[in-house]
């Protein structure tokens, strides 16, 4: 297994440079819609593409992964909501245990099932803290999840769980408020748990505009993810990768 992206993440961290990541959700793509979205991804310098969703219902998985890589370099990061959502086709996997939860299952027992095919599929895996923060309404991902979210305002709940899930072992630390969550993660919480931590961070969920992008990677986010705002306004994407890669370096 080789470990590029990963390497590619924490290159960019150590130089202070922040990363932007697409996330395509393979439900609601077809081979037109790919077309778009990767023109635009390269043109903008787009550093990772996320495929997956907390709940996927279509199967071409593969089709969809198949058809990116066709068309672009940058690098396919799967993002599975479930452990049917392996495409061997992809770089990289984002092997998610939900720390912000309390449900077995999401912590290691889909692991447990899922680690045989996971470890054959020769993908670069990716151990991830996955943490739900409240984004203001339940999202796919905490009713899937039968698991509370940590309440948006408790910063020192994030600290902890992003400590221990550090201590762990784990690789990344993913903050997520949800897809089209009415809140995205604050600044105030970003920082608090990037002052804790050294490995890098992501957060994703209901970032629609290049400010707010550009104000998490300020607070100490390392990776920006968004799915939702490109989905309905894919030209967006030009827009919020500028606002990534202007973050000074020295901050
Ligand atoms: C969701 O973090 C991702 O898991 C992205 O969220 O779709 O709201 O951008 P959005």
């Amino acid at each position: 297994m080789t470990d590029l992206i990963y390497q590619s993440i924490t290159g960019k961290k150590k130089a202070g440079k922040k990363s932007f990541a697409v996330l395509i959700d393979p439900d609601k793509v077809d081979n037109r819609k790919i077309t778009e979205l990767v023109q635009l991804t390269s043109e903008a310098s787009v550093d990772y593409l996320l495929v997956g969703g907390s709940l996927v219902i279509s199967n071409h998985l593969d089709e969809v992964v198949k058809e990116i890589k066709k068309q672009c370099s940058t690098p396919v990061i799967l993002f599975p909501g479930t452990p049917s959502q392996v495409s061997r086709y992809a770089n990289g996997l984002l092997y998610l245990s939900l720390i912000s939860g309390r449900n077995a299952e999401l912590l290691i027992g889909q692991h447990v099932i899922s680690a045989p095919f996971v470890k054959q599929s020769g993908l670069e895996i990716i151990s991830t803290g996955y943490m739900v923060i409240d984004g203001g309404a339940p999202t796919t991902v905490s009713y899937i999840s039968n698991a509370s979210p940590i309440p948006s305002n408790k910063s020192e709940i994030a600290m902890c769980t992003a400590m221990a899930g550090e201590m762990l072992g784990m690789k990344l630390i993913y903050m997520d408020a949800g897809s089209g969550a009415e809140r995205p993660i604050t600044e105030a919480m970003i920082a608090a748990v990037a002052g804790v931590i050294d490995i890098p961070l992501v957060i994703g969920g209901g970032i629609s505009d290049p400010e707010k992008a550009y104000l998490n990677c300020k607070a100490g986010a390392d990776v920006i993810v968004v799915g939702n705002a490109i989905e309905k306004n894919p030209s967006l994407i030009r827009e919020i990768s500028a606002a990534i890669h202007s973050v000074p370096v020295n901050l």
